[in-house]
């Protein structure tokens, strides 16, 4: 192991540099300190530490002149940090100590910060994991994104529906940034292109500025530290003076508040691509300003603009950052005196695209007037691009088509390398979206399956575990996942399956406290903890899942002296607000739960939880405490999926369909310690070509056919027949996800593992084996890969060891 960089202090010491900081920075004595105060000091003294190690990261980049990687990603879901960053600098237990001797629990502190919710959901989340091992591995990076006041709404549940309020995280100070007023750039848009003395100028009709907040990004035991910029907009003049003094208040303050839209609010839907101006002024508006910072980074050294692809890799984080592809190109003509085909070649060497879907209505295209009026100059490049790529691969797929520009095309024509985030999804890729691109630019679309951080997600999340396999295998694993093999020679002995149950409880003890203590909820933690956390959608099937409990239920009824296994499913999980369906499948959710777990005769056996206002907070207290994982998507549908990956590595077997990154993690944990069920990817495509497909499996299944109809009967919206009239029909008529098709197998691979779970030394050996094979799920492995095949950058760390 590595020795810390960090020298700790004293716990003496760091209370009284919370003590000194609750008085200077939050101007409060201890007698009057509220929750809020002490966290702060508590981040402002943890904080204190990070700034070295973050300066001699930069001084170490600037001295190796090597190559940056810049992460570029409309989404960072990041979550809390207080905890991660004492973890990081291996200050965990002084930070506990210390808040302790001053009278405060420690676990109510770290509970005080509110999420960094800049992100929907796996693509938001693995950004942020892919930051963590990028620090970890002492690759220089920076990630750039925006920084939006206000994250991912909160959800509410109202008499079972959900509601939606915005999220409000800047209302307090956020500690861990660092304001950089100094640093802004202009973002222009709109106005016209002229041809002036022979040379292209693009007159703006609207300006913002781009101003920038740096958060450092502390890797494993502090030995290296890169920077999360996210940009603010702000206007280029803040006040009009003179509409002031005319009295006319509200146009005094109108460039202020038209700035500062676009870096407002994020945008809560991740399924359906919302085609709306603000979207596309906020992915130029933080690709642009991005760009220009690098540029300017780089030119400042004393680049020569032509060997640029040497020292910088730009990775695109789905289209979302797409005009990277044409805004470099433009800097590079406008600014620099490219050539068209020097430009082109240039930034394709620096870019490279990661596609997270399938999914046709994820993919997003702009109407060609919205894009033109918006980004005049843009859509003249990029008819330059496809006229370029005509030129190299032929004209069988263009960029612009039915009126649209289509970014997936755009990403792709400009990247060096595509690549897909698990070997399913890489290999659908090239079968099916880019299929004509995969031929016409062969080996360019490749394979870097996703991977999690596991500092936060089995260290920081699960201490029970952690001090066991601090025990079982030594403590270097954190920083080195593959070493959790070596708990593979421990799980035939009784006293280590004896202390990882132990683990398994005292999580699932800590979870059943929270529910109480949050929402008044009491669970059984003897009983099994099958959870489904993720976004609501229809391709990932809480639909299937609940109408596999209404199933159970019903049989339990019909033998309530049976020998049940006792369970409580466990959901979470948002809507997009505009997303009807899904919108649905939560208020039926919570409509079930409220009749199922009122019934006297099943209580003991089923119990149906949903807390509202999921996040990454909430992920990491349900996932130690989970015993079974749902991964249940529509075979070819889930690109990756990274939670499949947390419960694993956490001890929680999975229940799921050869989908995305599941394929996988079967291979890892072996086939015997994962129920599989359901159609396969070709399968499925199979199936739907059948007729009446939905309506032949509906009737051939006498289990779903009673739910459904329970369910039009009004037997769980209080005798409302309407309510899901469009959800059960939809499961006969236009049943996409074939949820239909694959029920009676779930169901039966649910009663396996019942079966399983009721032995519970078998079921435990079963989930130590998951937490000993899933170490190659490190996102530390995926980064590697994507240095290697993609970036060619490499670690500034000094040696390290095995
Ligand atoms: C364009 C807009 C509608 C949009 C906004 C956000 C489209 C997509 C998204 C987010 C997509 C996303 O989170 N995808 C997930 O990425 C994970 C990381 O690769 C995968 O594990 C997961 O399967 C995939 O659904």
């Amino acid at each position: 192991m590595t020795t810390p960089r960090i020298s700790a202090p004293s716990v003496e010491a760091f209370s009284a540099a919370i003590l000194r900081h609750l008085k200077l920075s939050l101007g409060k004595d201890p007698e009057h300190a509220s929750l809020y105060d002490w966290r702060m000091s508590l981040a402002l003294s943890l904080r204190d530490h990070v700034v070295e190690p973050w300066f001699e990261s930069t001084r170490k980049t600037y001295e190796a002149r090597g190559k940056r990687v810049y992460y570029l990603s409309m989404e960072f879901l990041i979550g809390r940090l207080v905890e991660d960053v004492a973890v990081n600098l291996g200050f965990e237990d002084i930070a506990e100590e210390a808040i302790t001797a001053l009278g405060q629990n420690y676990g109510d502190v770290v509970a005080n910060e509110p999420d960094a919710a800049l992100g929907n959901g796996g693509l938001g989340r693995l950004a942020a994991c892919f930051m963590d091992s990028l620090s970890t591995l002492g690759i220089p990076a920076y990630g750039y994104g925006i920084r939006y006041e206000h994250g991912l709404f909160e959800q509410h549940f109202e008499e079972g529906a959900q509601i939606e309020t915005a999220e409000t995280w800047l209302s307090q100070a956020h500690v861990w940034e660092f304001e950089r007023p100094e640093v802004t750039y202009p973002i222009h848009f709109g106005g016209h292109v002229a041809v002036e003395d022979g040379k292209t100028v693009w007159h703006a009709g609207e300006t913002v500025m781009a101003s920038a907040y740096d958060t450092p990004v502390l890797g494993w035991q502090g030995r290296w530290a890169n920077t999360l910029r996210l940009w603010a907009a702000k206007p280029t003049t803040n006040f009009d003076l003179e509409s002031f003094n005319r009295g006319d208040y509200i146009a005094a303050s109108a460039p202020e508040a038209l700035a500062r839209t676009i870096s407002r609010v994020l945008y809560p839907d991740d399924t359906t691509d919302v085609g709306k101006e603000l979207r596309l002024k906020q992915e130029y508006f933080f690709t642009s300003a991005s760009l220009q910072d690098l540029l300017r980074r780089f030119l400042s050294e004393g680049g020569a603009l032509k060997d640029l692809p040497d020292h910088v890799a730009i990775q695109l984080n789905d289209t979302h950052p797409a005009i990277a592809g044409p805004e470099l190109v433009r800097l590079l003509m406008d600014e620099h005196q490219f050539e068209v085909a020097q430009a082109i070649t240039t930034a394709r060497a620096c870019l490279a695209y990661t596609n997270h879907t399938l999914l046709p209505e994820a993919l997003e295209r702009w109407p060609e007037d919205l894009f033109a009026r918006v980004l005049p100059r843009h859509y003249r490049i990029i008819q330059l691009i496809e006229a370029a790529h005509f030129a190299t691969a032929g004209e069988t797929v263009r960029i612009f088509e039915h009126g649209e520009v289509k970014m997936g095309e755009l990403a792709f024509v400009m990247a060096h390398h595509v690549n897909g985030v698990s070997a399913l999804h890489s290999e659908l890729v090239k079968e099916t979206v880019f299929s004509d691109l995969n031929a016409a630019y062969p080996g360019r679309i490749i394979n870097q399956t996703n991977g999690i951080t596991p500092r936060r997600w089995l260290y920081t999340c699960n201490r029970p575990l952690r001090g066991l396999i601090n025990d079982t295998i030594g403590t270097a694993w954190p920083d080195n996942l593959d070493q959790l093999s070596g708990l593979t020679a421990h799980v035939e002995d009784s006293a280590f399956l004896d202390r990882f149950q132990a683990a398994k409880d005292a999580n699932k003890a800590r979870l059943a406290d929270w529910l109480k203590a949050r929402d008044g909820v009491s669970v059984d933690p003897a009983a099994m903890f099958d959870v489904q956390i993720k976004r609501i959608h229809e391709y990932k099937r809480q639909l299937m899942n609940l109408l596999e409990t209404v199933a159970l239920w019903n049989d339990i009824r019909a033998n309530p002296n049976g020998a049940w296994t006792p369970r409580v499913k466990l959901f979470g999980g948002k809507a997009a607000p505009g997303y009807v369906v899904a919108k649905e499948i939560i208020h039926l959710i919570n409509d079930a739960a409220r009749v199922i777990n009122a019934d006297p005769v099943t209580r003991e056996f089923l119990q149906i939880v949903y807390p509202e206002n999921y996040n990454v907070s909430m992920a990491e207290m349900l996932i130690p405490a989970a015993d079974l994982s749902e991964q249940i998507s529509t075979a070819g549908k889930e690109a990756s999926g990274t939670g499949n990956m947390k419960f694993a590595l956490n001890g929680a077997p999975t229940i799921g369909t050869l989908d995305g990154a599941n394929v996988e993690i079967r291979d890892c944990v072996g086939a015997e310690n994962f129920f599989l069920f359901g159609l396969t990817a070709a399968e499925v495509t199979a199936r739907r070509a059948e007729p009446d497909y939905a309506r032949t499996a509906i009737a051939a299944s006498p289990r779903l056919s009673e739910v459904l109809d329970q369910i039009r009967s009004g037997l769980f919206s209080g005798g409302d027949r309407d309510r899901y009239v469009n959800l059960v029909n939809g499961l006969y008529d236009h049943d996409y996800f074939l949820v239909t098709c694959d029920f009676d197998a779930y169901f039966a691979a649910q009663r396996q593992v019942d079966t399983a779970f009721a032995d519970s030394r078998t079921w435990t050996r079963m989930a130590a084996l998951n937490t000993a094979r899933v170490g190659w799920f490190s996102s530390d492995r995926t980064i590697s890969g994507y240095a290697k095949d993609i970036w060619q950058a490499q670690s500034l760390l000094e040696q390290r060891d095995a």
